[in-house]
């Protein structure tokens, strides 16, 4: 008997672990409800779990079983291990920090081995140059294999373990990695061609909204990426390229683990950060005074998700006109998101804030109303998730924004000059 232990890879297809698990004899899978992955908002846990119920669900369809416990990994896995006189333990390598120093615990703990399989990144994060501009990172990119199918049976077995009920306070997208790959697929057919072009609209509309399906891994990047190798225009290039970037966060944590605390670029470490708690409120509830910024911020708070482009602009914001606590802002941002991912939010707002990813400029300060002309021309959105506003125009801001941006410039500049 083998263990295949899931843990952001929520799915049976394209699966090493399950892959080589079913290359000989019987196997359970496994979850673990860590708690130190659960010590976030409710609507967060909440998608986690849908998935792990669908997860067991697509277990019982092929007849195995999906064992669930609750606890610190390195207790419960080598308990389960125990309990079923299990050989060996398979699971996908994890590529964060705490992922690395969880499975270095559980390795101690057990006393069969613990294989750990790459994961199906487009470019593995572990490359063994590290790289902190997108590009030549990108350039890495060998092409793809086919994603592996999923098991058709599985070896008989029971499931053990109850799931707990937990409640999300905004709706959740369908969960599972059937839901996942009905998603997708409709993506390719109905926005492909354009994602190029509409991939910038505030609403998000022009997105796959796959994200959190990535994020639990009921779908991988390879799978997103494969379903697109029939088209060569200029969507399936961006996508390809934006499926690159989540990889390149990936990429940057494994190399520069500081950065869950540290600016990449340590300069910007001693921007004078404004600890103002009114300050931070208004930006996190969305009572700025500025249209896109408090639209995007009130559409996170209903719905879980905000596009890329609103995302680049409420952490800008944060960061360059409000010099509020980039990590303060970072975190409570991310327990607002479905997709919430350590890696994607670390690198999403070390980018937009300037704070030394990649090479964007420090001096880049967006014109808030012109992104808000210029992305929601209609101003659809904006009417949608804040009415009060006529227009993308500041009304009685919490910041004078050319002041606030003359004053991040020079503060930049100083820190960059020495
Ligand atoms: P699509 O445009 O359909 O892109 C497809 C996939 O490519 C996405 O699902 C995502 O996996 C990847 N991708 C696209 N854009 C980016 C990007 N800029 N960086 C990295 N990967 C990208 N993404 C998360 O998954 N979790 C987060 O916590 C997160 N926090 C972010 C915070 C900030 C400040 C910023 C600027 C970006 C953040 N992103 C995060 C990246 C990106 O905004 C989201 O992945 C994207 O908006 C999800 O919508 P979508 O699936 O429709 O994207
Ligand atoms: N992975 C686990 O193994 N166990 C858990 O309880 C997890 N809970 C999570 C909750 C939320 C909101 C997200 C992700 C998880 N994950 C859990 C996946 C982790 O990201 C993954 O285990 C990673 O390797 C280490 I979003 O954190």
């Amino acid at each position: 008997m083998n263990l295949v232990w899931h843990r952001s890879d929520l799915r049976l297809a394209d699966h090493p672990a399950v892959a080589e698990a079913s290359k000989g004899g019987a196997w359970v899978g496994l979850v673990v409800l860590d708690p130190n992955n659960l010590k976030t908002t409710p609507r967060r846990r909440a998608w986690f779990l849908e998935n792990v119920r669908r997860l067991r669900e697509a277990y019982r369809a092929r007849g195995g079983g999906l064992w669930v416990c609750q606890g610190y990994p390195w207790e419960q896995v080598p308990a389960v291990v125990r309990t079923l006189k299990a050989h060996a333990v398979y699971a996908l390598a994890s590529y964060t920090p705490y992922g690395r120093h969880r499975d270095m615990r559980v390795r101690e703990a057990l006393a069969v081995p613990l294989y750990l399989l790459p994961a199906p990144h487009l470019i593995p994060p572990d490359l063994p140059r590290a790289y902190r501009v997108f590009t030549p990172f990108s350039r890495q990119f060998a092409g793809l294999h086919a994603p592996l199918p999923a098991p058709e049976s599985l070896p008989p077995a029971a499931e053990e373990g109850e799931l707990p009920e937990e409640s999300s306070d905004v709706l959740l997208p369908p969960a599972g990695e059937e839901a996942a790959q009905a998603a997708l697929k409709q993506f390719v057919a109905q926005k492909l061609h354009r994602y190029h072009v509409d991939r910038d609209r505030l609403d998000g509309e022009g997105g796959s909204r796959l994200s959190p399906y990535f994020t639990v891994g009921a779908l991988s990047p390879r799978q997103a990426a494969w379903e697109v190798t029939r088209f060569q225009g200029e969507g399936a290039k961006k996508w390809i390229a934006e499926l690159l970037w989540r990889d390149f966060s990936f990429h940057l944590l494994f190399h520069f683990p500081e950065m869950r605390e540290m600016p990449l670029d340590p300069r910007f470490a001693r921007l004078p950060w404004v600890e103002d708690e009114d300050l931070f409120t208004a930006w996190y509830q969305g009572k700025t005074g500025v249209p896109v910024v408090d639209a995007a911020m009130r559409e996170l708070w209903a719905t879980g998700f905000v596009s890329n482009r609103a995302r680049m602009l409420v952490a800008q914001f944060a960061v360059k006109y409000l010099l509020l606590p980039w990590k303060k802002a970072e975190a409570a941002f991310k327990d607002l998101l479905l997709d919430g991912d350590t890696p994607q939010n670390l690198q999403g707002w070390q980018w937009a804030g300037g704070l030394g990813v990649d090479a964007a400029p420090y001096f880049r300060v967006f014109n808030l109303e012109e992104q808000g002309k210029r992305h929601d021309p209609e101003g659809s959105w904006r009417r949608r998730f804040a009415p009060e506003y006529a227009s993308y125009a500041a009304q009685d801001p919490v910041v004078d924004l050319p002041q606030a941006r003359r004053r991040y410039l020079s503060l930049a500049e100083k820190l960059v000059r020495g």
